[in-house]
């Protein structure tokens, strides 16, 4: 007994006022699947960089595959906290963890999150608008050179990935790459964020980045949108004014990019020197590239295609670049592909594509002894036809240089749409645009947070504008025929405005026929094919505006977005015409003014918009017809 009492040693105690919040919590995964090792990089410059390294566990003799990111490398990697790798990484990266052989890298680019430096929104390449020796091919560079020299798992061979600001880091990187970068898929990349990228489109600017803006630079951790007191941005914006009014009253004026963009609302040498495609376009192609877009991309529709075309003349083989066009949001090829909106498709198009396409050339080109790929030059779903079209080239048809040339379709008098060229006179169809009364982009109420509505905006029915007294509408046939179009279609507007500037949208649409028996609710359905704007002073020079002579008959010339699309017997090819897709795009006071962000309420002035038809103001879309399979 007297044994049993020899007392217990003390215990080392938690004091009772002990912070109950550590200083850093790291959970422990014994049974974890994989590793995450958190390291600094360090650039040319001396900067760090954040970056997380996610390795299965075991692996050896592995490729890296690289993102470089603005959106937090740690919650890119940490979908789920849980052990294992598959549900730890992105649903877009699942592929890559299937089979256990990659290493997954994630870097938050300088100035954003973990990373030291300075964050500049999408750092211009070095040259005359960076005179810092440093921009994102540099860091991409070093990263890439410390990471084959430092992760001792690695085959030493490394691809990049990313979609968006990632994506447009990929292609930062293919302007001086580094030797072990062996494979570039740049998904849905910003390229030219003025002629079709996030900021404008031809001119146009849209609005919604402003709450980009906001959060991406507040500050340098995640900020918040700009506060709202209003629940439809449809009244909000219209009741700011201008977008300059917009900005000031939100304390945006302090955002130095938004100084930047409201410097420059014309394609000068700001946007001309930091876009990617004319700078590819010099760039020797070294590596092998799967570029990757969307057909309904509500972001960066302009990137891949245009940065597609700018390198393509120096892929003499015809095996060093390709393109891949799904039926996508802005980077729905990382989700499921199954529908958009109210389209649904031949099935998961986004990870067939991630398991079929890309996994095979990322294989190919990185891993130790893979097989070749059995890569297509051109992979582009056929909409309307729900299948996937394997090309060698594309376009098929164009306006010039194409084996195959467009073939207009006219706007004819009455609101029709026909093939044969009109005979008569020329006419006109008019529509009186009011900009205090602006054209909804989307059915109000329209809310820039409803994420959901932003993503299919691009295939909503366009009934809801159909009808307006502002919105003109031109419509064939049914047709009897299937007819497919395999290229841009380009717009061919003649058009005279009571006003001294005015934007000019059009819509090519798929009109279902009245009866779809399997899917009722498509029943006259209008499918957005190609929806874009163009702002009428720049109808002579990008860079240097002029007022429209009022009253007086001009041309504008402006492509719609790429296409691979089929219009089936029993549909009907509708084109509408308006001026305004509002708050989406800023409006057009249709007064020329000196620089539109700052027109004054007294500049916003209706105005009567003529359309003309036949004679030799015949306008028209040039339709990229090619045979239907
Ligand atoms: N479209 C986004 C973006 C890219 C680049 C600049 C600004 C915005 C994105 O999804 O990353």
């Amino acid at each position: 007994l007297a044994a049993l009492a020899v007392a217990a040693p003390a215990l080392a105690q938690t004091s009772p006022m002990t912070p109950d919040i550590p200083a850093a919590f790291k959970p422990v995964q014994a049974n974890a699947n994989y590793e995450k090792r958190e390291v600094m990089i360090p650039m040319r410059d001396g900067v760090k960089l954040y970056t997380v390294i996610v390795l299965p566990k075991g692996v050896k003799d592995a490729p890296i595959i690289l993102t470089r990111t603005p959106y937090n490398a740690r919650k890119r990697a940490e979908r789920d906290v849980s052990p294992n790798m598959l549900a730890t990484l992105s649903q877009g990266d699942e592929v890559f963890v299937q089979d256990g052989g990659y290493i997954r890298v994630f870097q938050d680019i300088r100035g954003k999150y973990g990373s030291e430096g300075d964050y500049v929104m999408t750092r211009p390449p070095r040259g005359p608008l960076n005179a810092t020796g440093i921009d994102h091919s540099t860091d991409a560079y070093d990263t890439i050179d410390w990471l084959v020299k430092n992760v001792a798992e690695t085959n030493g061979r490394v691809g990049m990935i990313g979609s968006s600001y990632e994506g447009f880091t990929v292609l930062m990187a293919l302007l001086d790459p580094h030797p072990a970068l062996k494979a570039a898929v740049p998904m849905s990349p910003m390229v030219d964020g003025w002629k079709g990228d996030d900021w404008f489109h031809n001119g146009a600017f849209r609005q919604t980045n402003f709450d980009y803006m906001h959060r991406q630079t507040v500050q340098k951790g995640a900020g918040d949108a700009v506060p709202r007191t209003v629940h439809d941005d449809y009244d909000g914006f219209l009741r700011a004014g201008s977008a300059g009014d917009y900005a000031k009253a939100n304390g945006l004026d302090q955002l130095p990019f938004w100084r930047k963009i409201s410097e420059h609302p014309a394609w000068d040498s700001f946007w001309q020197e930091q876009a990617l495609d004319l700078l590819l376009a010099k760039t020797p192609l070294k590596v092998p590239t799967m570029i990757v877009g969307s057909l309904w991309d509500q972001e960066d529709i302009y990137g891949a295609i245009h940065t597609y075309e700018a390198m393509e003349p120096k892929d003499t083989a015809n095996d060093k670049l390709s393109i891949v066009l799904g039926p996508w949001r802005h980077s729905g090829v990382n989700y499921d592909g199954s529908s958009l909106g109210a389209l649904k498709f031949s099935g998961d198009t986004a990870t067939e594509f991630r398991t079929q396409v890309m996994k095979p050339f990322l294989d190919a080109q990185l891993k130790t002894a893979a097989p070749k790929a059995d890569t297509p030059p051109v992979l582009i779903y056929e909409t309307g036809m729900n299948r996937w079209s394997r090309m060698d080239r594309y376009p098929l048809a164009c306006a010039k240089g194409c084996s195959t040339a467009s073939k207009p379709l006219y706007l004819q008098a009455g609101g029709r749409l026909s093939f044969t060229a009109p005979t008569g006179p020329a006419g006109f169809e008019e529509y009186v645009a009011d900009p205090n009364k602006p054209v909804p982009y989307l059915p109000r109420p329209v809310v820039f947070a409803d994420g959901d509505a932003w993503k299919r905006w691009l295939v909503t029915d366009q009934r809801f504008v159909d009808g307006r007294p502002d919105v003109l509408t031109f419509v064939s046939e049914p047709l009897t025929a299937p007819m497919r179009i395999a290229g841009a279609p380009v717009v061919n507007l003649f058009a005279s405005t009571t006003g001294t500037d005015s934007d000019w949208v059009v819509k090519l649409i798929d009109v279902y026929p009245d009866e779809v028996p399997s899917y009722p609710e498509m029943g006259g359905f209008q499918l957005g094919v190609g929806i874009d704007i163009f702002r009428g002073r720049y109808r002579e020079s990008l860079e240097k505006p002029t007022a429209i002579a009022a009253g007086k008959t001009l041309a504008y010339r402006f492509d719609l977005p790429p296409a691979n699309h089929v219009f089936l017997p029993g549909h009907r090819i509708m084109v509408q015409v308006q001026s305004s897709l509002f708050p989406l795009y800023d409006r057009n006071p249709q007064t020329f003014v000196s620089n539109p962000f700052f027109a004054k309420p007294g500049d916003y002035k209706k105005a009567t918009q003529r359309i003309w038809t036949g004679g030799a103001t015949a306008s028209s879309i040039e339709l990229p017809i090619v045979p239907a399979l």
